[in-house]
């Protein structure tokens, strides 16, 4: 064989096994996009899953990701309720003062999960009495959280004076995991979990 046609040849030799090559990576590609798809989704969705979370409730979002760590842990907390002139600040041993209520409810995330736990706190009711609320006012709850879509929240009168409504402090008995929303935080019934501010800093009566 000529010299030319030779390296035409193995030329062509190596073009053919890269046509190979490339066809089985395309189709080792393929096979593990659907191999690993269903896996992906659940290494994805893991934490939020069901029991998968601190204290055994998932979380949609922690405290570090949410970028309230400090402000959360920080001794200088307290909840303000404010109704005009009208406002209290309770620091947390304050709150733990009042009469406290355990209510299991069930969070709802519109993320696919729900969970039912047992939470301990104090009756938003109560704190709203403290400041002469009328009984007809909607609520603006805001978070320790500065960006973003959860940073705050409306409560319509009915929720905010529904007795199981509660400003929660515990979780299954013991003090709230930060990423549950310590200091404290809103559990309602009938409300979806996107609702449910954690690291609640003010409570405000609307007019
Ligand atoms: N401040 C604040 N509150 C929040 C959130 C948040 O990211 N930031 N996530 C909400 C969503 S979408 C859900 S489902 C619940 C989840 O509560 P959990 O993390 O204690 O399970 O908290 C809600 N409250
Ligand atoms: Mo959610």
């Amino acid at each position: 064989m000529p010299a030319e046609s030779g390296r035409a040849v193995r030329a062509s030799r190596r073009a053919f096994a890269a046509g190979i090559g490339g066809a089985v990576a395309v189709l080792t590609a393929l096979t593990v996009g659907q191999t690993l798809t269903p896996l992906g989704g659940i290494a994805v969705f893991a934490p939020r899953r069901k029991g998968a979370g601190p204290q055994a409730v998932p979380v949609n979002r922690t405290a570090r990701q949410a970028g309230v760590v400090d402000a959360a842990r920080h001794d200088g907390w307290a909840l303000e309720v404010v109704h005009g002139a009208r406002r209290i600040s309770l620091a947390r041993e304050a709150l733990a003062a009042l009469p406290q209520q355990d209510m299991t409810l069930p969070i709802a995330c519109v993320e696919g999960w729900s969970q039912q736990a047992t939470w301990g706190g104090v009756r938003l009711s109560l704190l709203l009495d403290r400041v002469d609320a009328p009984h007809d006012a909607d609520i603006r709850l805001t978070s320790l959280e500065q960006h973003g879509s959860y940073k705050a929240s409306t409560m319509q009168a009915p929720y905010a004076r529904d007795p199981r409504t509660t400003v929660a402090l515990r979780l299954g008995g013991d003090d709230l995991d930060v990423d549950h929303g310590y200091p404290a935080r809103i559990i309602a019934p009938g409300r979806p979990g996107v609702l449910q501010t954690k690291w609640l800093t003010r409570i405000e009566v609307l007019s």
